[in-house]
């Protein structure tokens, strides 16, 4: 956000510059503007090449000869007519009728949100997106929508990749104009991991909507519609497609877990419908529907709701394109999928293939599959880039119907237990998480229960404890603060409620709130957090979007702006230097502002000296510049 308004960012109102010196020399204040951002640009890549980046460091790093990955061209210079002109001409629920109208299956392509947060744990940056965007309003203009924002990127971004995740969002609005932008909501929970006031979630939806957001894909994490609603109608009041979906759980064929069959799912779908749905949305977020379920499942929505379906499921399994091809017969509308570099094992089910196997079909989907073979090619070089991040899962796991892990949790869940030190004793992990589940009265698992539900299977295998000892009333257990929240009602309901016994253990004395818990949450005085990030931030000003990072955010975006004091737009760096740093006699270029390229050429980095620094030199657009950093290592 802040990043286009030089003049209420930190970097402008902590230099040295007066107020009439720029009102004086304004030529002169537009070069110092720039070489005061490039300084900051180079210190970035100077602490980078000498001291690692802290994320990459002791991981697989991508050959040193790799170039910058290059987007496929666009195959005509004016952007054909999309979907998005359809929403400005006709309206949400115009969008709706004209899915529902069509033969084709509608498809959307995950790969800048779900695909990298399930695959390369959310690390994709802007700039790879950026670069491509324009290939797709061009060579893909039949797409359905391109999910691109919201889920963990939202965080991420802020966190871990050191750029603005608004920006990303107005980048790719302005470069893919003709195509319905798509996010994942976490209805009350909005882009975290627990319930906010609800003028909290209205602000973040009104702002979304504003920057770019055209399809609001809205689930609650315990399946509660009362919980979606506040999030459903700020969508519904912005103009733009309220997507509801039903998380799926269980399986409605085994007899077994009766708790989640048709009938739940054919009623949860009718009450998304009353409450003002334009498109329903079915999220398998774990990839449990299997193919015979799903002509099931699907037939039966189609009867009982007049609502356009848009099916979302995971291929951890490897049987994900098979349900896809099942549903498509079944009569859903839309389906996701991830383009093939992107595809596969816990992230969607392999576009390029999907678009093959309906070529000749009734549902064919008009996508053109050479053009979906370029794009592909590009993200596959892309992918490579980002290896020291790649969770490694190397063939399809039946095991998913064991845990009913979500492809996202998967293998961050995994690592974690690595890391203490619990990774050959993994399948009592899986066992865990669902006895876990059980015990929990059998819950739908997705951002934030499903992290209720990993917290406290870690913590019983990190402590040899089996779920009889931890429901055993004469036993201590001390619970992680998550399942103490989730008990307490703080996430709200699951169907029929919490067992009596588990939340009384937990619990003890205490009462649960069974109400929905944005009835409880004082809204906030918006405007005197405003003030406060200001204040915290040396008095900039605080834009809506930088506002609405903080609300979600607190922490995470206040030490997001004061690196960004130090390390300016970093976003504009290619990936390989970003996170590698660069090597002497390396050139690369950087543009830090539409137009303004900066041309950085590393010559050599110095010794360390007496004070622990190290001067690395550089050539910044032709100019000799020297960087000094401390030398961490
Ligand atoms: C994070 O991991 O907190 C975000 C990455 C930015 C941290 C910067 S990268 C350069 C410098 N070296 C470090 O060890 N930390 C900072
Ligand atoms: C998220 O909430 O980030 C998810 O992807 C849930 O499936
Ligand atoms: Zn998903």
């Amino acid at each position: 956000a802040f990043v286009e308004n030089l003049l209420k960012h930190p970097t402008f109102l902590n230099n040295q510059y007066t107020t009439r010196f720029i009102d004086e020399t304004p030529e002169l204040f537009e070069f110092d503007k720039r070489r005061d951002r490039g300084t900051k640009v180079l210190t970035y890549i100077a602490d980078i090449s000498v001291n690692g980046h802290p994320e990459t460091q002791g991981r697989v790093a991508p050959p040193a000869d790799m170039k910058e990955p290059r987007a496929p061209k666009p195959r005509q210079d004016e952007i054909p007519a999309g979907t998005r002109n359809l929403l400005d001409e006709k309206g949400a629920k115009g969008v709706a009728d004209w899915m529902k109208a069509q033969d084709r299956l509608l498809m959307t392509d995950t790969t800048m949100r779900d695909g990298h947060q399930s695959l390369l744990a959310t690390r994709m940056r802007s700039h790879d997106m950026i670069k491509v965007a324009p290939a797709y309003a061009a060579n893909l203009p039949q797409l359905f929508s391109v999910e691109c924002w919201g889920g963990a990127t939202f965080d991420v971004a802020y966190r871990f990749l050191q750029e603005c995740p608004w920006q990303r969002l107005r980048d790719l609005r302005k470069a893919m104009p003709n195509l319905l932008t798509q996010m994942l909501l976490r209805a009350s929970n909005g882009v975290g991991y627990t319930n906010y006031p609800d003028n909290v979630v209205r602000e973040f939806v009104r702002q979304a909507a504003e920057t770019g957001v055209d399809v609001f894909r809205i689930f609650d994490s315990l399946n509660w519609v009362e919980n979606m609603r506040v999030a459903m109608d700020a969508v519904g009041e912005t103009g733009k497609i309220v997507e509801a979906a039903i998380c799926y759980t269980g399986d409605i064929l085994d007899p077994d877990r009766a708790k989640y069959d048709l009938k739940y799912y054919v009623g949860m779908a009718k009450e998304l419908e009353a409450a003002g749905a334009h498109v329903l949305g079915l999220k398998d977020m774990a990839g449990l529907l299997k193919p015979a379920a799903a002509r099931v499942l699907f037939k039966a929505l189609k009867d009982e709701v007049d609502l356009p379906i848009h099916f979302h499921t995971h291929d951890t399994s490897g049987i994900a394109g098979a349900t896809i091809l099942a549903a498509a017969e079944a009569g859903i509308d839309a389906a996701d999928a991830a383009m093939d570099a992107f595809s596969g094992g816990t992230s969607q089910a392999c576009l390029g293939s999907l678009v093959s196997a309906l070529e000749h079909t009734p549902r064919a989907t008009g996508l053109d599959i050479t053009a979906i073979r370029e794009i592909s090619t590009y993200w596959e070089h892309v992918r490579a880039q980002y290896v020291a991040f790649e969770a490694g899962l190397q063939a399809p796991a039946s095991e998913v119907y064991l845990h009913e892990m979500p492809g996202g949790q998967f293998t961050n869940l995994k690592a974690q237990a690595r890391s203490l030190g619990l990774e050959e004793r993994w399948p009592e992990v899986a066992q865990a998480y669902a006895d876990v589940n059980r015990m929990f009265g059998d819950i739908v698992k997705v951002t934030p229960s499903s992290k209720v539900v990993g917290d406290m299977a870690l913590m019983m295998v990190s402590q040899g404890l089996t779920r009889a000892d931890v429901e055993d009333p004469s036993k201590d257990v001390a619970f992680p603060d998550s399942v103490i929240d989730m008990l307490r009602g703080n996430l709200g309901q699951p169907p029929g409620g919490f067992p009596a016994k588990i939340v009384k253990k937990v619990l003890k004395d205490e009462k649960p709130n069974t109400e929905r818990p944005g009835a409880h949450l004082a809204p906030i005085d918006i405007e005197e957090k405003r003030a406060e990030a200001s204040a915290k931030l040396g008095g900039i000003e605080i834009d809506n979007e930088d506002l609405n990072g903080y609300l979600m955010y607190p922490k995470v975006f206040t030490d997001y702006m004061e690196r960004h004091v130090t390390y300016g737009p970093v976003r504009t760096l290619p990936t390989r230097t970003f996170f590698y740093g660069m090597e002497p006699g390396e050139e690369i270029s950087a543009e830090i502002d539409p137009g303004k390229t900066l041309e950085v050429r590393l010559q050599a980095v110095g010794e360390t000296d007496e004070n622990g620094e190290v001067k690395v030199f550089f050539e910044l657009n032709g100019q000799p510049r020297t960087v000094r950093v401390p030398n961490r290592l």
